[in-house]
């Protein structure tokens, strides 16, 4: 192994994934976030995006990560429950590359966190993959997969372009719990996500409490991993066969079948708002009124519209969305390819003072 490159940051940048098939509940609680189910995703492209760079030096003494600008603690008494796992990464990583310096981690998003737009995803599929550039590790995008699923399960699929299929997997390790590609980003360019923003607050339950939640007290849960398996097929079949009608249809049964389970958790969740509600009304007047589904509504753990079509009736889907009260913002995206390396330019990290370039706290 090429040892790593100490003193020189490495840069990198990744994107967000959508869920056509979600995933909500694990199967445990080991922090191992094995789902209930398979899903099946589409990688963002680089509308939204999150970069990351990594510098690994000894003149650094404890490991730092900045997001956003703001220092978020990884080591000590008052840190996240993703934190601590992504330092156990960390660590992991620095273990197997046979590393004992400090690293400077600096992560910026290109879109508001914790607003439904799995910026925790983005942030952790770019951040196994700039490390394991950054040590040299050659992990390959499975091995990455499985670390990243670790700091949060959906990042699993945004390890790769296109769309992207995680498999639940059955053994109590997650070693065969990884996501692959099912379709490059080239096999349906005209594919378009148009993310209709209502709300870009935080959200009032997290995932992770979400998640648990959810599998614990709601009965309609008993039913969902089955339809959620059923729906990764048919997710398949449709882009297999580019069929809007077939694909806009199993994804919008899929985000109501979450939700519905959401609801039936005691306490309830609710994540739609009255805007979410009449985008569903109105695609569903869209569909109706072509005769057949030309769109399809999503939504995650937000409020926030995610609407799939494609370019051919994007213009009818955005003057569907004009009429709505409440939509703040329309961003599009199409497919993408997944996490790569950028160059010098790109870096967030003044290497010289191994320091963040932006950084919200050094304003002295
Ligand atoms: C998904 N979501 O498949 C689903 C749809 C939200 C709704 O994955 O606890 O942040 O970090 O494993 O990945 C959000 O949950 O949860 C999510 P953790 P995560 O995209």
């Amino acid at each position: 192994m090429v040892k790593p490159d100490f003193d020189s940051a490495t840069t990198a940048i990744g994107t967000p994934n959508i869920a056509f098939i979600k995933y909500w509940g694990k199967r445990d609680d080991s922090g191992l976030n094995t789902p209930n189910n398979s899903s099946i995703s589409m990688t963002l492209d680089e509308t939204l995006s999150t970069k990351t760079s990594v510098l690994f030096s000894e003149r650094l003494g404890k490991d730092t990560l900045y997001i956003n600008g703001d220092e978020e603690p990884i080591e000590g008494g008052r840190i996240s429950e993703k934190s601590a796992y992504l330092k156990r990464i960390l660590d992991h990583m620095k273990r197997i590359a046979g590393v004992d310096h400090h690293a400077l981690i600096v992560s910026e998003n290109s879109f508001p966190s914790g607003a439904g737009i799995a910026s925790s995803a983005s942030g952790a599929a770019t951040l196994v993959f700039a490390l394991s550039e950054a040590l040299n590790l050659e992990m390959a995008r499975k091995e990455m997969s499985i670390t990243a699923r670790q700091i949060s399960g959906s990042a699993c699929r945004s390890l790769f372009g296109g769309i992207v299929k995680w498999r639940a997997g059955t053994e109590k390790d997650g070693s065969d719990s990884y996501a692959e590609q099912v379709f490059d980003s080239s096999y349906w360019p005209e594919l378009i996500d148009i993310i209709a923003i209502v709300d870009s607050s935080k959200k009032r339950v997290s995932s992770s409490a979400g998640h648990a939640a959810t599998v614990k007290t709601s009965v309609l849960y008993g039913a969902r991993p089955a339809f959620a398996e059923n729906g990764v097929s048919e997710i398949e079949r449709a882009v297999a066969a580019k069929d809007l009608n077939r694909l806009s249809m199993a994804i919008m049964r899929d985000s109501n079948n979450m939700h519905a389970t959401m609801l039936d958790t005691w306490p309830p969740i609710m994540y739609l708002s009255d805007a979410s509600k009449d985008i569903i009304y109105k695609v569903h007047e869209l569909n109706e009124s072509e005769g057949k589904c030309i769109a399809g509504y999503t939504f995650d753990a937000g409020p926030n519209a995610h609407i799939i079509t494609s370019e051919e009736h994007r213009d009818r889907v955005m003057e569907t969305l004009s009429e709505i009260d409440g939509i703040r913002e329309t961003i599009e995206s199409h497919m993408g390819g997944g996490p790569r390396l950028l160059g010098e330019k790109d870096c967030l990290i003044d290497e010289a003072g191994i320091a963040p370039k932006n950084s919200n706290t050094r304003k002295e």
